[in-house]
């Protein structure tokens, strides 16, 4: 009796292996279901935006820090502290950003609209972030690419690195006093003189 028992028992766990690999295997692949799901939903929190600003993924929300302005999917600040070309940039980058590079007609007719609301007096201008201070005549963004000429708003017979100027005329500021021709109000005037400034960088998301 005692050795049909054991035979018995010997025949329940020969049959134990095939429901629980079965178990098992359901198991695995409900676990790596929930990984799959955790990893997609980690991702897509962690996202980051592109190099053009623009937002790849549809469940991020564009977002601009107090004080700055949304702009096709930039974030502008316009300064209305007066300081050097230098100093104005230094204060931009400080706010993780540069100042203005300026890529297209748009980008440089929301940015003329938006000078001319901000201006307080007829001559207030602002700095740009384009300069020829390490080749006189080679026009260079603050990210070291060259300006394209066929989007550039000199203003009238500008640039013209004015000669009587001692220091030269080597970085780009945006004025309206003139008024602003087809958008174009660029001028080279010397760097060490106090304007204000447009400082631009890309976007954040909207968490925290
Ligand atoms: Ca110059
Ligand atoms: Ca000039």
């Amino acid at each position: 009796q005692v050795k049909l028992l054991t035979e018995g028992q010997r025949s329940q766990q020969r049959e134990w292996p095939c429901w629980f690999s079965v178990l098992c295997w359901q198991l695995l692949l409900l676990l790596f279901t929930v990984s799959v799901s955790f990893y997609t939903f980690i991702h897509v929190l962690s996202s980051k935006p592109s190099s053009s600003g623009v937002y790849i993924k549809s469940d991020t929300c564009p977002k601009c820090e107090e004080g700055w302005e949304l702009h096709g999917g930039k974030c502008y600040y316009f300064s209305t502290r007066d300081s050097s070309w230098y100093q104005s940039r230094d204060d931009c980058r400080r706010g993780g950003g540069d100042l203005v590079k300026i890529d297209s007609r748009e980008e440089q007719s929301f940015l003329e609209v938006r000078v001319r609301q901000k201006m307080n007096k007829d001559d207030d201008s602002f700095w740009i972030g384009l300069t020829d201070s390490k080749e006189e005549g080679k026009w260079l963004w603050v990210d070291d690419s060259p300006l394209n000429t066929s989007l550039a708003f000199w203003s009238g017979t500008q640039p013209n690195n004015y000669p009587y100027v001692p220091e030269g005329e080597d970085c780009v500021m945006m004025e309206m006093k003139r008024g602003a021709d087809d958008l174009k109000c660029w001028n080279d005037v010397p760097c060490i003189i106090s304007l204000k400034s447009i400082c631009e960088k890309l976007v954040s998301t909207g968490r925290v």
